[in-house]
């Protein structure tokens, strides 16, 4: 048979209040720009993206984990962007926290000392927000809004019936 697998990648996951900020900076977004807002429950940044992986994997992913130690911090997300010809937008730190680019670089690190193939561009720390958008954000700041980082999340993507679910199957704290 098969081995079973899973579509998995390593994230921050914010706490519901500000899953709600975001998702509410997000919705003026979508009224200004067009496209499909993601839903509040699925709001995340990527730290690294793993893909289509085997079951028997996981172990290594978890140890790959547990090598990274940088303390907790705070995000100021304070701009919008925009790629792909403008459809998708995105929230994101115009100061990126010295402990966020350690972080993606340790468990970067960690993930391909153990074999696992990740994309080369340098990490752009991004929370997409709205697809398919159909005009470019105003050049103005968005509102800042500040997200505390404890700890950062292995999460399982899976396809519904109105789109992929995450479900978070290991969780780090933050630790230096
Ligand atoms: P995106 O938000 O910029 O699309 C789950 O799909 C998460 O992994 C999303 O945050 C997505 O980034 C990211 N992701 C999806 N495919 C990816 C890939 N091939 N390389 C890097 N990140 C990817």
């Amino acid at each position: 048979a098969a081995e079973p697998r899973l579509r998995v990648f390593f994230a921050l996951w914010p706490d519901a209040p500000t899953a709600s900020r975001l998702h509410r900076e997000a919705r003026q977004l979508q009224r200004a720009c067009g496209g499909r807002l993601m839903r509040q429950d699925t709001i995340h940044l990527t730290l690294a993206f793993l893909g289509d992986t085997p079951v028997s994997r996981l172990p290594a992913l978890a140890e790959a984990a547990a090598q990274v130690r940088v303390p907790p911090c705070a995000l100021v997300l304070d701009r919008c962007g925009n790629w792909h010809g403008n459809r998708v937008l995105w929230l994101g730190p115009s100061c990126p926290p010295t402990p966020l680019g350690l972080l993606a670089a340790q468990l970067g690190k960690a993930l391909r000392e153990r074999g696992f193939a990740l994309e080369k561009r340098p990490f752009a720390p991004h929370v997409t927000v709205v697809r398919n958008a159909l005009r470019p954000p105003a050049a103005a700041p968005v509102p800042a809004i500040t997200w505390d980082v404890p700890a950062f999340v292995l999460v399982a993507s899976e396809r519904g019936p109105d789109g992929a679910h995450y479900r978070e199957i290991g969780r780090w704290p933050l630790i230096k």
